[in-house]
């Protein structure tokens, strides 16, 4: 199958982003260990578990060639509601849209190539993803640690294939942050942090991970967050609409991320009367429920909803 004819397949089924990687192993290992090392996963112990089998794909899909990197645009204004959710989990898990997606990609390549093998990876999968999704031209590493693309931004998730196919790889995206500091000097916490010249974020201090895998009683460090955090997204030049860039943050059209889930839209007093049932049945098929119900409860007492900072969120209808 031609290039051509898999990126139509690609974005026949939503996707919004595609590039090729050569399946080699990992370049940035020793970046992702210091990391480990210095502990900066908290409580995500898997991410240790892993880290040998991240060295190379080949560890997941013996005899891999090529990654196919996806990315799906996620991007919706601010709407208003406090305590807020970040954005990627507004919709439909994106897991699940990913894995249904890619699937069914899997199925109609494997239609003309019987002998390929194929393993679909989303999130949670032992690869550094940012790593062969950069490798496949989707975007550079942002001192935020986000994968950014100069036209388009960084409001994508990704997804990856990996192949026994052997496909001509995709150019490698280039591009920097150059002077800016702005997501730095906006993170809540100060949890983007420099290692001998390189950023990492520190995931014991990031309200993405103090709401969502480590919540705690009375933490005042996550603000008006219930759920995630957007801040050092929204703040990033590369996420504004400019005169040459206008498909920055364009809100999606995704029927599997338009349609919010019912928790997303309530408010601190509706939140607060969600029985177990309430929020089981409110959260199914999404992101949300990965916080459990005793979670949401701590997150929920801890969020200050009278202490919001304004989203500098500038995109045209937000
Ligand atoms: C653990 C994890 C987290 C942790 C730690 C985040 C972090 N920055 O490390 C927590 C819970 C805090 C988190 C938060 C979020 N996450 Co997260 N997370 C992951 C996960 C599972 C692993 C990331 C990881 O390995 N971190 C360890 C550090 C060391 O990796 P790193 O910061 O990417 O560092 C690499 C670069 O520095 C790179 N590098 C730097 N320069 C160069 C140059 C070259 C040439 C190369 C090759 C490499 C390279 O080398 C390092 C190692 O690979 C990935 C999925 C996956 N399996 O990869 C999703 C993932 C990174 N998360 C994602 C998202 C969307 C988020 C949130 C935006 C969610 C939210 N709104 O709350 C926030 C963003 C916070 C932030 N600023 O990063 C997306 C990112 C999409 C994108 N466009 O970049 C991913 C890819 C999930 C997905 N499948 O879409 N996340
Ligand atoms: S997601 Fe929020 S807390 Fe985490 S690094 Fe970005 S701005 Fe800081
Ligand atoms: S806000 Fe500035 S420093 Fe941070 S990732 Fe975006 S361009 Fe880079």
């Amino acid at each position: 199958m031609g290039v051509d004819e898999l990126e139509a397949k690609v974005r026949a089924l939503g996707f919004t982003r595609f590039g090729i990687a050569d399946a080699t192993p990992a370049e940035s290992i020793d970046a992702y260990r210091s990391w480990l090392d210095r502990g900066y996963h908290g409580s995500m112990d898997y991410l240790r578990r892993h880290a040998e089998l991240k060295t190379s794909p080949e560890s997941l899909l013996p005899g891999v060639r090529s990654v196919i990197a996806v990315g799906l645009d996620y991007y919706q204004p601010d709407d208003g509601v406090r305590p807020r959710v970040a954005r990627y989990a507004w919709g439909r898990d994106y897991h699940r849209i990913f894995r249904r997606r890619l699937s069914r990609l899997v199925r109609e390549i494997s239609s003309s190539e019987p002998d390929a093998r194929f393993r679909i990876t989303v999130d949670s999968a032992p690869i550094l993803e940012r790593e062969y999704a950069h490798r496949a031209g989707l975007g550079w590493f942002g001192k935020n640690t986000m994968l950014i693309d100069s036209r388009r931004g960084s409001w994508f998730l990704i997804g990856l294939v990996l192949t026994t196919l052997e496909l001509p790889a995709s150019t490698r995206s280039l591009g920097g942050c150059g002077i800016c500091t702005s997501c730095i000097d906006a993170c809540p916490t100060g949890a983007i942090v420099n290692v001998e010249g390189a950023w990492q974020v520190d995931a014991r201090q990031c309200i993405s991970y103090l709401t969502i895998e480590a919540p705690q009683e009375a933490d005042s460090r996550i603000g008006d967050w219930l759920f995630g955090c957007d801040v050092c997204q929204e703040v990033c030049p590369f996420n504004h609409p400019g005169p040459r860039q206008p498909d920055r943050a364009t809100p999606t059209q995704d029927p599997d991320l338009v349609t919010k889930s019912a928790l997303v839209q309530m408010d601190r007093n509706a939140l607060s009367r969600l029985s177990l049932a309430e929020w089981d049945a409110t959260t199914i098929g999404s992101p949300l429920r990965r916080q459990g119900y005793d979670g949401f409860r701590q997150v929920l007492a801890s969020a200050d909803t009278e202490r919001t900072h304004p989203s500098r969120d500038t995109a045209p209808d937000g």
